[in-house]
């Protein structure tokens, strides 16, 4: 038997993706009407600079679905996943990216594979992109980076860089914040107990606007990143409570 999942909000962290926003709404209107159920999008603004608010403004009108936050500032995509997250109305939550490299059309695929709460814990699901449409220079930097982070958190994860997720909401939120947190879900929501379910996505190239990430901003915080999710896993503990004393007076 698989879990229910009767309501979804769909959360897009967006950060100077202008031209992107109508053709991915458009994407997401397909693949969540097609799924029958109650659903939001929210998209969250991270203080762009180009017409992402205004085209943000212009989808509301056709798309009465669609939620938007506003950071007054550029906080960062964990930052902004949080905000989308923390405001979103339904228990399950997707996430994916806004510039359309990822594919809606993945997420009924990612809601089939929902297995049951283990110890009333509900799973995370991870999407891995199999033909990851990067250039060759960006690739070798997650094979690199993947590796030695699963060699290290024992995640079980080959692509934690796919933003393609579906998992509880109440988990993500009791979840430790931090800046790139947003790389070490599996690992995050294992430590929480949660058991993490694989599904191969569909992987797109980059239509328009550019990439906001480089070697800089993803592989040297990625290792301090690293180093401090090892700590927290380590130190963590999740104790089972079995009985409650209660007073017999
Ligand atoms: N909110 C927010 N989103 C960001 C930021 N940087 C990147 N993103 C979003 O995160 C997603 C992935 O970023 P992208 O530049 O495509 O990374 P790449 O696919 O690894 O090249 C896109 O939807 C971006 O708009 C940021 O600083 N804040
Ligand atoms: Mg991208």
């Amino acid at each position: 038997m698989r879990e229910a999942i009767t309501s979804l909000s769909v959360v897009v962290p967006v950060f100077n993706e202008a031209d992107s926003i109508e053709p991915l709404m458009a994407e997401l209107h397909e693949a969540m009407e097609g799924l029958g159920m109650e659903y939001e999008m929210v998209f969250v603004d991270d203080g762009s600079t180009d017409s992402t608010p205004q085209r943000l403004s212009q989808a509301k009108e056709r798309h009465p679905r669609l939620r938007s936050l506003r950071h007054g500032a550029c906080c960062g995509q964990s930052a902004a996943l949080r905000s989308g997250i923390a405001a979103a109305t339904h228990p399950w939550i997707v996430t994916l990216d806004g510039d359309g490299q990822n594919d809606p059309a993945d997420i009924p695929r990612l809601i089939a594979t929902v297995t049951p709460a283990i110890n009333g814990i509900p799973p995370l699901v991870t999407g891995v992109r199999r033909k990851r449409q990067d250039s060759l220079f960006k690739r070798l930097c997650s094979r690199i980076a993947n590796t030695v982070r699963r060699a290290l958190l024992r995640d079980g994860t080959p692509d934690t860089g796919c933003s393609l997720k579906l998992f509880s909401r109440e988990i993500f939120l009791s979840l430790p914040y931090f800046d790139h947190m947003h790389r070490f879900l599996p690992a995050l929501f294992k430590g929480q107990g949660s058991a993490v379910i694989l599904v191969d996505v569909n992987h797109r190239p980059r239509q328009t606007g550019i990439s906001k990430y480089g070697l800089g901003n993803r592989l040297g915080t990625g290792i301090i990143d690293l180093a401090g999710v090892w700590w927290l896993l380590k130190r963590g503990s999740r104790p089972v409570v079995e009985s409650e004393e209660h007073d017999n007076d």
